[in-house]
Parts: C-alpha cells; structure tokens; sequence
C-alpha cells in the first residue's frame, strides 16, 4: 500500500477540523459539496509531504517540461486516492460514518481546461511520466473559465461559462514566491502561478502542473496600489487579468485573436523565466542549459518558445546567437496533432511587431539564418520553408526548424507528415522526424472507471501489475475461449450498461434499454469526425422501419456527446440536425423496442468515465487521413467495446492488435481518397445509393426546423454544392455511406450472437496494452528527452 495509511481518527478529525474552519458547520450539518471539499484538503495534506520529498530528489537531474495551452484534467479527487491507493480505506471509513463516496465524488467540478483530445493527452502524459518516476513538469495557463458548460435549447447548443473555481480549488496551492513578470510592448503583466501536485500510482513520484494566472502590476504590488493611482490600478488588472479568463476565447474577431496571442506569449515567457530562475541557483553557464531541460511544445501553441528562449539567452544570458541556438534547438521538441491544413496556426506579422517587437526582430533572424543554410545547402526553392510568408509566420515551420525533433502521434500520421504534409521539411531534416503514438492512462480509464472489469482482470492475471505494465493484458488472450471468463465479463458489461442507463434517465431524461446495443460517438464535434455520416445512418434505418415495420432490428441506443466550438456554425447545425432526429426517432412509437437517440448534454471527462465502460460498439468514423490519431478509440477498446471504423489515426493500430476479424473496418482509404478526389462528385451516391437521397434531403424538404437560422440549407450546401473554400462534400459522408451502412448490418448480425461478441470484445481488451500512455510517455523520455528514471 505503497506505506500509506489513513486512520479512521485521523481522517475524520482532520475532516472536522476543516468543515469548523472553513465552512463554520460541523460534519452532521455539513452540505455534500463542504465534505467534499474538507475530504480533498485532507488529502492534500497527505499529499504535501511526499511532492516536496520528490522534487527534492530530481533537484541535480535531467527533467523534462511539458508546455501546453492545455490540460484537460477531469476530476482528481478519486484519482488521486486511487494513485495514493488509499481509496478504499476512505471509502470505507465514510460511508461507516454514513455518508456517500459517489455522492462526494460527484461535487466536483471536472477541471476542464482544454478543447479536447490534446488537452487529455497532456493530462494522461502527467499520470504516466509520474507513476513512471519521470520527472516531467507541466506548464500551462490557469483560465478562470474553462471550456463552456453545453446546454441545449429546443436541440441548440447554448453555451454557459464554467467558473470552475467559484467554490474553491483544493487541489492547487498558490505560489506568490515564484511570479514572474512578462513583459509586452505596452503593457508588463505578472505571471501568478498555481501548482497542482500530480500524483503517480504508488505515490512515489509527485511532479507539478504549474498554472499561470494574469495580473496587473500595479495591483499586484500592493504599495502602489494603495499609494497613488487607485483607478488605473484596476483598469490595468482588468486588462492584464483577461489574458487568463477563458481558454480559447473566441477568435473570430481581431481583438480576441490578440488575445490568444498574448496568452502564448504570456504562459512561455513565464515558464521559461521560471526555469531559467531556478537554473540559476545552481548553474551558471547556460550553454549546459540542454543537459538539465528537454522541453516538449504541445503543437504550436507554445512555439514561440523558439524566440522566447534566444531571447533570454542572448541578451539575458549573454550567450552568443550560435550558442544560443544550439541550447535551443537541442532544449525544444515539437509534436504535431494536425493533418488539417486549415487549422495549421499562422499569425500576422503585424500582430507580433505590435505586441512583441523584439521576439518578431530574433524570429526574422531566425528566418534569414535559414535562408542562408537552405542556400550554403544549394536548396533553390527555399519559398516552401519561409517561416515568414505573405505577411504571416507559420508556426509549424518556427517549431521544426527550431526544435530538435518533430512527432506525429500515430503510424499514418507520422507517414503523411513525413511524405505529404511536411515532405520537404521532412527531405532536409530526416533525423529530426519520429512517431509517438499516443496513448491513455489505464488509472483513469480502467481503474477508475471500471473497478468490475479490472477486478476480473487482476484475478485472472494473478496481480495487479497491469496498472502500471499495461502490456500484461496480453495475458488475457488465453481467456479469449473460456466461457466462464466471457460469462463473467458480459455480467460487468451488463452492469456498467444498468448504470450508464440511471446516469442518463437522471441527467438527460431519456429511458433507454440495457439490453439493447450501446452504439456510442463522443468527441469534439468537427464536421471530419462525421458525427452527420452516423446521423444519416440512423434516418435512414428509421425510415426503412417505417416503410416496413416487421423489418427485424436489434434494439439500438445510438449515443453521442460533442461540444461545437462556439464560432463553428455548421459544427452547432450538425448539433441541431442530430436533436431533431433524436426527438423524430424517441417520439415516434413504431420505434419502440427498436432504436433511441441520445445526445448527451455537457460532454467532459467525468461524464466519459461513465460511458467508455458501458459501450458495445467505439464509433471512429473520420474521413481518412483526417483524424491524427485519436484516444477516445482506446478507451473503449480497453474497455471492450470493438471499433466501428475507417483506417484512420490509430485505428490502423488499434486492429492490428485486436485483429481485423474483432472489428469493423470500411470506407475509403487514404490512397483511395487520393484517387478519387480530383473527379468526385457526390451528386452520384446521392442518387444512386437507395435511402441516401432520402435522408439528405431531410435538410432542405421541411421534415426538420432549423427555425430559420439557415443552419441545415447550409450543410446541404456543403454535401452537394460546396463552398468557396471546398468541394462539395469536403468529407466524403456520401461516398462512404453505403459502406458504412452495410457494416453496421454486419455488426447487427455479428451481436445477435452474444457469445462471439463477447469474444471480439474480450480480444480488444487484450489487445489494449499497446495504448498505454505509460508506453507513449517511456519514448517521449528515451528517445526525445533522454531522460533517466527517479
Ligand atoms: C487532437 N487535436 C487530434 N486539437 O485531433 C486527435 O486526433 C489526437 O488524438 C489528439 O489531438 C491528441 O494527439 C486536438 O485535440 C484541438 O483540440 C485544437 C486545439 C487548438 C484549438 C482548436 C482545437
């Protein structure tokens, strides 16, 4: 038990003490959310000592910093007593004392600091670099306001601000000892930050999450303030301060673009001045620099950490551009997540030479020193490496050549990078190319959320070293014939299908049957993901049922949960066209005993909890070569639900280790795609496949209301007329619609016969260890950062 023990005594009185001082109640008159939050100090109490004790021990080594605009972080209550393995001691204790763990553990707010699979990887990195004993420290912004709290109005997404931390974090402690101040042409901002402590499974290494939080200078500095100038104090604090209020805010217009700016800008600087601060307590030279920090950039975002660092090693540091150059580039990594040639970050100049004069003067060094190498190279067409072009800087170009390695996070994704997408990058720098396919902590995604399933497993593997050695599933292959051992694991897949169907009586108001398939697709909402290709199938096997009603159907309960971004008019269109079909479909009673829809309001972390494990079938239908890798695939894999699928990101992975025959793979292919997209015309499925017209024209024929916002003529734009900026039917949803449909017919007769699905099932746990991010996070030190274990 990794030495830790939580007395009764000790724990309730510590609870006491805390619910007296801090909310004035004692614990019988407590709220549920007071002993929520008195539990999770105690914790962190517990905690304290050991992160202190951790960071002492990697005080001389290597140690490896992960810059993200993102963390994605969910709940940490329960994970954290999961990794301190203390969790069913306090369990216990608690409800002796009646009260309810679930119920605790629901009051608290999933710290959602991020979009989506990005954001979660880099938290899924923390658990794993620390249950690995890597010292690996996370830096990112501290938003006031996370991702929206999603709502829908008569099927409309609305969007609601997530003040995550009106009641208190009592995950975080403030470190006014260690602010920084980051300086912009006009205006100097100071960098507050948080530390939240990241506790690895054993409990042996905490690392940090440092989250930056934005201040005016003035206020800050409290004599100031209080001397002289009152008024401006707190106009500047207001304006210093929006740099961390919400993640992402919208940057549709010119002032909220500057605002994300500043937000990278603000977050690197503070970092790097911090680690260059505690460098110097015991360094001195900085061209060693490298030795102690690999620093990995989660995508761009953080790219301009390239001049950050030039910055503060030349003229701070005084090291020479060669020698600063060198530190640099052996210090950063870059890892891309996109394929997207639209979502690639690229900033206007002028932006920069507003905000960040001197950081624009060392990037348009950094673009002539290139220049002349592609030359002293005899490269002759050096325009397709321009970091600064047609007035903008394009930040993948920035992170490459500054960096010391890129990496996609899949197979296909590094092999389309390498040969497509960043080809000629790829041609003058091979060695700095490499794959980390992603991974997912099994703590949270198996421990956690499944306790049946991983009960069952630790039993049949004779311990419990597959929470940190997720390779060890291969150990359950033997399983895959024994009949009892399917019996047992369709019980918990029973059980975890009984009570996601409570969770969503309660919280969406919808019956739906256990017994029946739970078809699931939760992700960011994107119109590549095809959220509408799962739509169209769903009307169409309705209408099929209508024009024949003895037509047999397996009962289906289709399930989706995506946020749009709130800029994303046709992402909010899909959104609408999917409650529209959920109210025609749930209403109508000829559909009774064959299909519901459900779309889940407010998808986050701990809502994915409950539905990963309840899942029969993973959908993972992007458009080929369109999803990196995705992650969400592997959550339900490890929890045994097979993949409905094209060869997309890491899917292609995810078969190969579960096998072809324990999946259901269809649809154009990369290569295909190539093929057909010069002379692709979607008018041709759209008239020839039998139901597709059909329910296209659902958009535009008035069987659905988009009370006029234009949303659905819209997407029947995009599939058959296109748009200024794309071909009709960007995403190949037509073409690939009758393939799709024919597929999900094999997964109807494939679940008729339970047994073998089960088995399919159970070949997709084993198969699982590959996707591990404990796996991800052993390359990223090794092969990138070079770093040694605690
Ligand atoms: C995702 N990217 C990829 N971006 O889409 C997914 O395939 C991959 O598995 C995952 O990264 C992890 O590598 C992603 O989540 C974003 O959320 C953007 C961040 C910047 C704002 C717009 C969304």
């Amino acid at each position: 038990m990794g030495g830790n023990k939580m007395d009764r005594e000790t724990l309730l009185e510590k609870m006491e003490a805390r619910l007296l001082t801090e909310a004035k109640k004692t614990m019988e008159k407590a709220s549920e959310k007071e002993k929520y939050h008195a539990l999770s100090k105690v914790v962190m109490e517990e905690i304290a000592p050991n992160w202190i004790q951790s960071e002492e021990r990697f005080t001389n080594s290597k140690k490896a910093y992960y810059l993200s605009s993102e963390y994605l972080m969910g709940r940490a209550l329960t994970n954290n007593l999961i990794n301190m393995q203390i969790k069913e001691q306090v369990e216990e204790i608690l409800e002796a004392e009646g009260m309810e763990f679930d119920a605790l553990e629901e009051q608290e707010e999933d710290a959602a600091l991020g979009n989506g699979g990005l954001g979660r990887l880099a938290a899924c990195f923390l658990d794993s670099a620390a249950t690995k004993d890597y010292p690996l420290m996370g830096y990112g912004i501290r938003y006031q306001y996370g991702i929206f709290k999603q709502e829908f109005n008569n099927g409309f997404q609305v969007e609601k601000g997530d003040d995550w931390t009106r009641d208190g974090d009592p995950w975080s402690v403030k470190r006014r000892d260690r602010a920084v101040t980051v300086q912009f042409h006009d205006e100097e901002v100071v960098a507050l930050p948080y530390d939240m402590p990241i506790v690895g499974y054993g409990k042996n290494t905490i690392n940090t999450l440092r989250l930056w939080e934005a201040h005016g200078k003035k206020a800050f500095d409290l004599e100031t303030f209080n001397r002289q100038d009152y008024q401006g104090a707190l106009e500047e604090e207001i304006k210093a301060s929006a740099i961390s209020k919400v993640l992402y805010p919208d940057d549709s217009t010119e002032e909220g673009k500057i605002l994300r700016l500043k937000q990278q800008y603000f977050f690197v600087s503070a970092s790097l001045q911090d680690l260059i601060h505690k460098y110097k307590e015991t360094h001195e030279d900085f061209r060693e620099f490298h030795r102690f920090h690999a620093i990995q950039l989660n995508d761009t975002h953080p790219a301009v950490a390239v001049p950050e660092l030039m910055r503060l090693l030349t003229t701070e540091e005084e090291l020479s551009w060669e020698d600063a150059w060198e530190v640099t580039t052996k210090t950063l990594a870059y890892t891309n997540h996109t394929l997207m040639a639209e979502a690639l970050e690229q900033w206007p100049v002028d932006f920069y030479k507003k905000l960040l004069p001197e950081i624009y003067e060392i990037i348009h060094r950094i673009h002539n020193q290139l220049l002349v190498e592609l030359r002293d190279r005899g490269i002759s067409s050096p325009e397709e490496f321009q970091i600064i072009h047609h007035d903008s800087i394009k930040m993948a170009w920035l992170s490459i050549y500054g960096t010391h390695s890129t990496n996609g996070v899949a197979e296909l994704h590094t092999n389309l990078l390498k040969n497509i997408e960043l080809k000629h990058w790829y041609d003058l720098y091979p060695d700095r190319f490499n794959n980390k396919t992603n991974g997912i902590t099994q703590r949270r995604w198996l421990l956690k959320s499944n306790p049946e399933l991983s009960e069952l497993i630790t039993e049949l593997l004779g311990g419990d070293d597959w929470v940190v050695n997720l390779e060890k599933l291969q150990g359950l292959r033997k399983y895959g014939e024994d009949e009892k051992v399917l019996e047992r694991f369709d019980d918990i897949k029973r059980e975890k299908k009984r009570e996601l169907a409570d969770f969503i009586q309660i919280h969406e108001d919808i019956t739906i049957d256990p017994e029946s398939i739970y078809d699931i697709q939760i992700k960011r909402l994107h119109e590549y993901k095809r959220q509408l290709l799962m739509a169209f199938y769903i009307l169409d096997r309705y209408y099929r049922i209508k024009d024949n009603p003895k037509e047999e159907m397996y009962p289906r309960t289709f399930i989706f949960g995506a946020k749009a971004a709130p800029g994303y008019f046709r992402a909010k269109g899909i959104i609408k066209f999917i409650n529209e079909v959920k109210k025609l479909v749930n209403e109508d009673p000829d559909m009774r005993g064959k299909m519901k829809v459900v779309f889940v309001e407010n998808y986050r972390v701990s809502y994915a909890e409950k539905l990963f494990p309840a899942a029969d079938l993973s959908e993972q239908i992007s458009t080929a070569g369109k999803e990196a890798s995705g992650t969400g695939n592997m959550k339900f894999m490890l929890n045994g639900a097979p993949t409905i699928g094209t060869y997309d990101g890491a899917n292609i992975e995810i078969v190969e280790e579960a096998g072809e025959e324990n999946n259901f793979i269809f649809g154009l292919r990369v290569e295909d795609i190539e093929s057909i997209r010069e002379s692709y015309d979607p008018k041709v499925p759209y008239e020839k496949v039998a139901g597709l017209k059909r329910v296209v024209d659902t958009l535009v024929d008035g069987t659905f209301d988009d009370e006029n916002t234009g949303m659905f003529q819209d997407l029947y734009d995009a599939l058959l007329k296109g748009a200024h900026w794309h071909k009709p039917d960007h995403y190949f949803i037509l073409q690939d619609f009758e393939d799709y449909r024919r597929t999900q017919r094999q997964v109807e007769e494939a679940y008729r016969d339970r047994k073998n699905w089960m088995k399919k099932a159970w070949a997709n746990v084993a198969g699982a260890g590959k996707f591990s991010s404990d796996r991800t996070i052993e390359q990223y030190a090794k092969e990138i950062w070079e770093l040694q274990k605690g």
